[in-house]
């Protein structure tokens, strides 16, 4: 149990000795690329939300080194339950991009047609797991799943995700009780941004960080810094190679800080300190990242021009081909709940359907409220 926090790369770009193992180049450019694909989702989700083509958008810059280097540490097979704030993950195992946007929209490609709330993707196909709205409640889930995996004796390992805010739900503290008694292959991976909407992380726990937790419950616990993608995929590995390796669960506290509001209905302002974000700004990931390629000879100009322009590029294109799929038609929330429809539903739906015809159905035009 170490209570110092890991860190590879220092604010300026410089190092802490080698990262270890030498992570080959291309691994480091793709850390970067991915870092920056977020940026520009969130750049556009924050954009489309002002501008009302979407009702609803929960950003995650400052935490693109905490999501991009915990998916980065996972192999193919592995799980992720994630939180609403980890589109990162979902895009380093290879979501694509139009499908996250139809998702926000709510729009007729959307796999959930516009039933979820926004940002809250699920990848079947990628063990990227649909994500849970009440806080926490994904980890008992995550933990059963590490449990199934022991009993069958696969190759597989459980990324459970959580934000500080999620530490004081009972569920928390069910599954990593369960997780150390069971001694289940998964790891518990806390986002520590500080605030959980306008709750600042004081007001959560008076433990002196959160990675301590894990003694109480028999195992380790690490902190790193989430602001340095290079710490947080070693913290990770170690974490995932023991889980895989038949060590057990483990505790990993990536300290950040959500740069922007806790969604598109948040005023931060109104409770965080300007100084505060301000220091925070000047310890962001991507910045942090760039210039230690830069010390490495793996920066130019030109590479980091065409990361930036084929990043917007993506999500422009994406827009555009969700924008023509429109809405899904009313008529289809009424189908994939039942897999053969009761008659009083389909009576509704029919009712539905000649209602519509009528024309008097209007867009209340109301924002998100959350
Ligand atoms: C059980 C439950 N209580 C309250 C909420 C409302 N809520 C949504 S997000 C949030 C804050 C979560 O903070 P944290 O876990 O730190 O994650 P972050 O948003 O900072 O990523 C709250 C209280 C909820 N979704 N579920
Ligand atoms: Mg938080």
């Amino acid at each position: 149990m170490t209570t110092e926090m890991l860190q590879v790369i220092r604010t300026d770009g410089t190092v802490h000795g080698k990262p270890e193992p030498p992570l080959p180049e291309e691994l480091l450019r793709r850390f970067y690329r991915t870092m920056i694909q977020v940026r520009a989702l969130d750049e556009k989700g924050m954009l489309l939300q002002r501008t009302g083509r979407i009702g609803f958008y929960v950003p995650s810059g400052g935490q693109e080194a905490a999501q991009v280097g915990a998916a980065a540490a996972l192999e193919a097979q592995d799980w992720i339950f994630p939180t609403y704030r980890d589109p990162g993950m979902a895009i380093w195992k290879g979501a694509s991009l139009t499908e996250m946007i139809a998702h926000e929209f709510g729009f007729a490609t959307d796999r959930c047609k516009g039933r979820q709330m926004p940002n809250h993707y699920a990848f079947k196909e990628l063990k990227y797991v649909s994500i849970s709205s009440p806080i926490a409640t994904q980890l008992p889930q995550a933990e059963g799943c590490a449990m199934a995996i022991k009993i069958k004796g696969t190759n597989e390992i459980v990324l459970g995700c959580m934000g500080d805010g999620g530490t004081s739900e009972g569920d928390f503290h069910v599954a990593m009780n369960f997780a150390g008694v069971f001694k289940s292959p998964i790891v518990f991976y806390c986002q520590n941004n500080q605030w959980a909407i306008s709750v600042p992380l004081k007001g959560q726990t008076a433990s002196e960080s959160i990675a301590i937790k894990a003694k109480a419950y028999g195992f380790p616990g690490i902190q790193c810094d989430g602001n340095d993608v290079l710490a947080v995929y070693k913290a990770v590995k170690e974490a995932v190679d023991r889980a895989r390796s038949g060590g057990g669960p483990s505790f990993v506290e990536a300290l950040t800080y959500r740069m922007g509001p806790h969604s598109s209905s948040d005023d931060p302002k109104r409770y965080r300190p300007a100084a505060e974000e301000e220091e925070w700004r000047r310890k962001d990931p991507i910045d942090r990242f760039r210039k230690y390629l830069q010390k490495q000879g793996i920066w130019t100009e030109a590479f980091e021009k065409e990361t930036w322009d084929k990043a917007r590029e993506a999500v422009n294109e994406a827009v555009k081909e969700v924008e023509k799929a429109g809405p899904p038609a009313v008529h289809t929330m009424f189908e994939e709940v039942y897999k053969e429809m009761p008659a009083e539903l389909a009576e509704q739906q029919r009712g539905l359907i000649e209602y519509l015809k009528t024309g008097e159905i209007k867009d209340s035009g109301e924002a998100f409220p959350l």
